[in-house]
């Protein structure tokens, strides 16, 4: 018996440090991370308290906490050209970090920081100042806020091969000095930096530009890192989640393969399928086979998102806010169907590539407003607001560890399944109406369709479903339908 318990312990312990960096440790039944792009932390930890927490998401991915530089008209992308790690940036200094940290793991959201461990800040014409004052030469490759000096970097290169794995890892993505990972110094620093926030209770980390960095490197890097801090709410050995930023559309040199057992990895695929999808490029019915036979990731090794800050400006077939109705359904889709680490996107308005987001005369961020309906109203977008988007937030929590049966199509684009006895979703993206009766698999009882409205106080505001004995319900979602979704499940029971 004890030597049986032993080998059990032994065997559960060697696939617990293989995945031990996938998990991204969700309170209770939550599921699904959100971007709060460029947001304050301030602003993020009243938002955890008043809205995430309330609504059920899981976690949070900041913006990069560490000092960057200070770019004319402050694009948000200067927040990707480090100058120290000190933690001053427009979205707040290290007490408000903190603060923050605590407030949101207080009401079980988790926190995830951008990291840039690949490089540091580009040239940079006139003197190169960061958010935190510390002053740096980039390009003489001098930063004394690290500090960092020459030998500490890969000797300058341009990356024009992108099917040169050497200039993948060793050249200057868009002219960003590119640090050498193989170095002690380089490496004791990287890991100092991320203990630190470790230590202000942070539960894990998207790691930028992971695949300009050797996968050894990085191995080591995470293998050195601190455990999550119990004080913080961590069960003992918790390990930061990773998740890697890696762009692999396939017949790449430098592949997600390489870094997936290290952690998860930002699932491309996944934004570009579904986005092709329903923008009406796919018939939907072709979702039933949604996941691995895509050629995406195995589900628990992929970092699922319909869009990113980078793709949303890129055009192409990515859905984003500024295409609502088909945002979404895509969305929708997202968060019902049982594969990947799923994150929401949420923005701020832009126009162009680098418009800088909310800010006011003296170019400091602005806190988000919002409207009667809770939505945003200054430049904010705020996606994760949308009723449409948080409710499915609830949805994936209600039916969480459900599998997906009852696959109904009508042979084109009107498609629908069931999650367990939990969750019921269906879309329509033809132009023509969807009226059918069809399975449910839900125990007899009405139900509030929380695409079309709410249940407030036992009364739905939007449609209702009809289900009974059998399951079965008549379900109508018409072409000139506001959204394109219906979606009921046990939580939004009348
Ligand atoms: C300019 C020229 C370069 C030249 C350089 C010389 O364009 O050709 O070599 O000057 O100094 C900004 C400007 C860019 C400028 C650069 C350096 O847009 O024009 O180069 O600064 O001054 C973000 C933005 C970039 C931005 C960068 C740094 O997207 O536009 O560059 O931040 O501020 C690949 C990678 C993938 C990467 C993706 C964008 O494999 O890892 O490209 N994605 C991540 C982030 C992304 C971020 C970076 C990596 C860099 O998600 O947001 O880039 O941290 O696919």
């Amino acid at each position: 018996m004890f030597k049986f318990t032993f080998a059990l312990a032994l065997c559960v312990l060697a696939a617990g440090s293989a995945l031990a960096q996938h998990s991204p440790h969700w309170w209770g039944n939550r599921n699904t991370i959100v971007h709060l792009f460029e947001w304050k932390w301030e602003d993020i930890a009243e938002e955890c308290e008043n809205f995430l927490g309330p609504r059920g998401f899981a976690g949070v991915q900041v913006s990069p906490a560490n000092e960057n530089i200070v770019s004319p008209g402050r694009p948000w992308w200067e927040r990707y050209q480090p100058i120290s790690y000190k933690l001053i940036t427009r979205s707040g200094n290290e007490e408000q970090f903190a603060d923050m940290v605590r407030r949101c793991n207080e009401v079980g959201v988790r926190i995830y920081v951008d990291v840039l461990l690949n490089h540091m800040s580009a040239d940079f014409v006139g003197q190169a100042v960061g958010t935190a004052g510390t002053e740096a030469e980039p390009a003489v490759k001098s930063f004394p806020g690290v500090p960092y000096s020459a030998e500490d970097f890969h000797p300058s290169c341009e990356i024009y091969d992108w099917n040169d794995r050497y200039q993948i890892q060793h050249c200057e993505l868009v002219g960003l000095k590119d640090l050498d990972q193989s170095r002690d110094w380089v490496r004791t620093k990287l890991i100092e930096f991320l203990d630190h926030l470790i230590e202000l209770g942070v539960a894990g980390f998207r790691v930028d530009a992971a695949k300009h960095m050797a996968s050894e490197d990085l191995e080591f890097i995470y293998g050195s890192l601190s455990d999550l801090k119990i004080e913080h709410g961590f069960p003992h050995s918790s390990r930061p989640f990773i998740f890697q930023e890696v762009i692999d559309h396939g017949g790449q040199e430098v592949t997600r393969e390489e870094y997936s057992s290290l952690g998860a990895v930002t699932e491309f695929r996944f934004s570009q399928e579904i986005g092709n999808a329903f923008r009406g490029n796919n018939a939907l019915k072709w979702l039933q086979s949604w996941g691995t036979d895509w050629g995406f990731l195995s589900s628990g090794q992929a970092l699922t998102f319909v869009d990113n800050h980078d793709n949303q400006r890129d055009g192409g077939a990515v859905l984003t806010y500024k295409s609502p109705r088909q945002y979404k359904m895509a969305t929708a889709f997202h968060l019902a169907y049982p594969y990947g680490i799923s994150r929401v996107m949420s923005s701020f308005a832009f126009d162009d590539h680098d418009s800088a987001p909310p800010q006011d005369a003296q170019e400091e961020l602005i806190s988000p407003e919002f409207d009667a309906d809770g939505g945003c109203a200054n430049g904010w977008i705020c996606e994760h607001r949308w009723r449409q988007i948080y409710n499915m937030v609830g949805f994936k929590n209600a039916v969480r560890d459900t599998e997906i049966s009852n696959w109904w199509d009508n042979g084109d684009s009107q498609i629908a399944f069931c999650r367990g006895s939990k969750g019921f979703i269906a879309f329509n993206n033809n132009m023509y109406n969807l009226a059918e009766v069809l399975q449910t698999c839900l125990p007899k009882g009405v139900y509030c369709d929380v695409i079309s409205g709410d249940l407030i106080n036992g009364s739905c505001s939007g449609k209702s479903v009809y289900v009974g004995d059998d399951g079965l319900g008549f379900v109508s979602i018409n072409s000139d339908d506001f959204d394109g979704v219906l979606a009921i499940h046990v939580d939004a029971r009348i």
